[in-house]
């Protein structure tokens, strides 16, 4: 692995623990001199308020739904002047429901860009509304008594893009992530990463556990890690997991996030299933 500098300066006003900032630094650790488009969220916050700066890249702030489209203009401009470089849109899932559009629109022109979707499973910025990929039965602000609604499968869905590069990925596991970076910045064209982002005062756990939280998710099977470039393949933390029986206690990952504080043993046999499921569907992807 090459050794470059943390874009992320000292002193951001993120939280104690935060999975953004994990991310961030990953971003700068696998690319050179990126842009970064950042829509609305706790990571514009991150990024600094004027006339501070925390990341050390050209950053662009951008409303909502527009992030994936102002990247594309930008490539556009330096494909123009004959200019190589990264451009990256760093979004929160939120910004992904609401910009949902432009994110496809982007992936179907078959942009150079690299989208990161940093996966916390809610709104968290503006207090901790629910969103389409929050956890079964998890309790936020939108859903006080556990959200009912199906989770969507982001990664899945821009695979089915037909785009050259798709992976997911965790902070609990950032020299993937990394890596997975490193791969994708050697390939033209639309790609993107969806980053397991555990947030400790949206999931309600304390500051010191968001990468051993992280790993739970993966180790009990609940957040699966893999990569397509062209041929589908789980990634080296998740493959043992394919096994059930290898998989830890998915109702111990529940336990330790406050945010599934009265949970039903019904409910928890609901997740295990739906969890199986997600499995079974994920084999469709392998004989790609
Ligand atoms: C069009 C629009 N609608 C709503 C908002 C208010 N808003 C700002 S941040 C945010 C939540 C962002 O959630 P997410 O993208 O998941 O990022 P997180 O804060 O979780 O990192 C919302 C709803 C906005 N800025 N613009
Ligand atoms: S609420 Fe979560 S994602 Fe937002 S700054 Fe705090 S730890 Fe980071
Ligand atoms: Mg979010």
């Amino acid at each position: 692995m090459e050794v470059r500098e943390s874009i992320l300066l000292p002193g951001t006003p993120s939280c104690q623990g935060c999975p953004h900032s994990l991310g961030l630094k990953a971003v700068g650790l696998a690319l050179d001199n990126p842009v970064i488009v950042i829509p609305a969220g706790c990571s514009t916050i991150i990024a600094g308020i004027h006339p501070k700066a925390t990341i050390n890249a050209p950053v662009l702030h951008v409303p909502f739904a527009s992030a994936p489209a102002v990247a594309s203009g930008i490539a556009a401009a330096f494909r123009r002047d004959g200019k190589d470089r990264q451009v990256v849109v760093w979004m929160g899932d939120g910004g992904a429901d609401i910009g949902f559009a432009t994110i496809s629109g982007a992936a179907v022109r078959n942009e150079d860009i690299i989208v990161i979707v940093s996966d916390n499973e809610a709104y968290m910025n503006t207090g901790i509304q629910s969103s389409g990929t929050t956890f079964w039965k998890a309790k936020t602000t939108t859903s006080p008594t556990g959200k009912k609604e199906e989770r969507k499968d982001l990664a899945a869905i821009m695979l089915m893009h037909r785009v050259p590069y798709v992976a997911t990925a965790s902070v609990g596991y950032l020299p993937d992530f990394i890596s997975k970076l490193e791969k994708a910045r050697e390939v033209r064209g639309f790609r993107f990463i969806q980053l397991h982002s555990p947030c400790p005062p949206g999931w309600r756990f304390d500051s010191s556990k968001t990468v051993e939280i992280a790993r739970m998710a993966v180790k009990c099977g609940a957040w699966i890690l893999w990569e397509f470039d062209g041929r589908f393949r789980l990634s080296p933390a998740s493959k043992p997991y394919k096994d059930r029986s290898r998989r830890k206690s998915i109702a111990e990952y529940l336990r330790v996030q406050g945010r599934f504080r009265g949970i039903s043993e019904e409910d928890i046999k609901a997740i295990e299933e739906a969890v199986d499921k997600q499995w079974k569907f994920l084999e469709v992807f392998e004989s790609f």
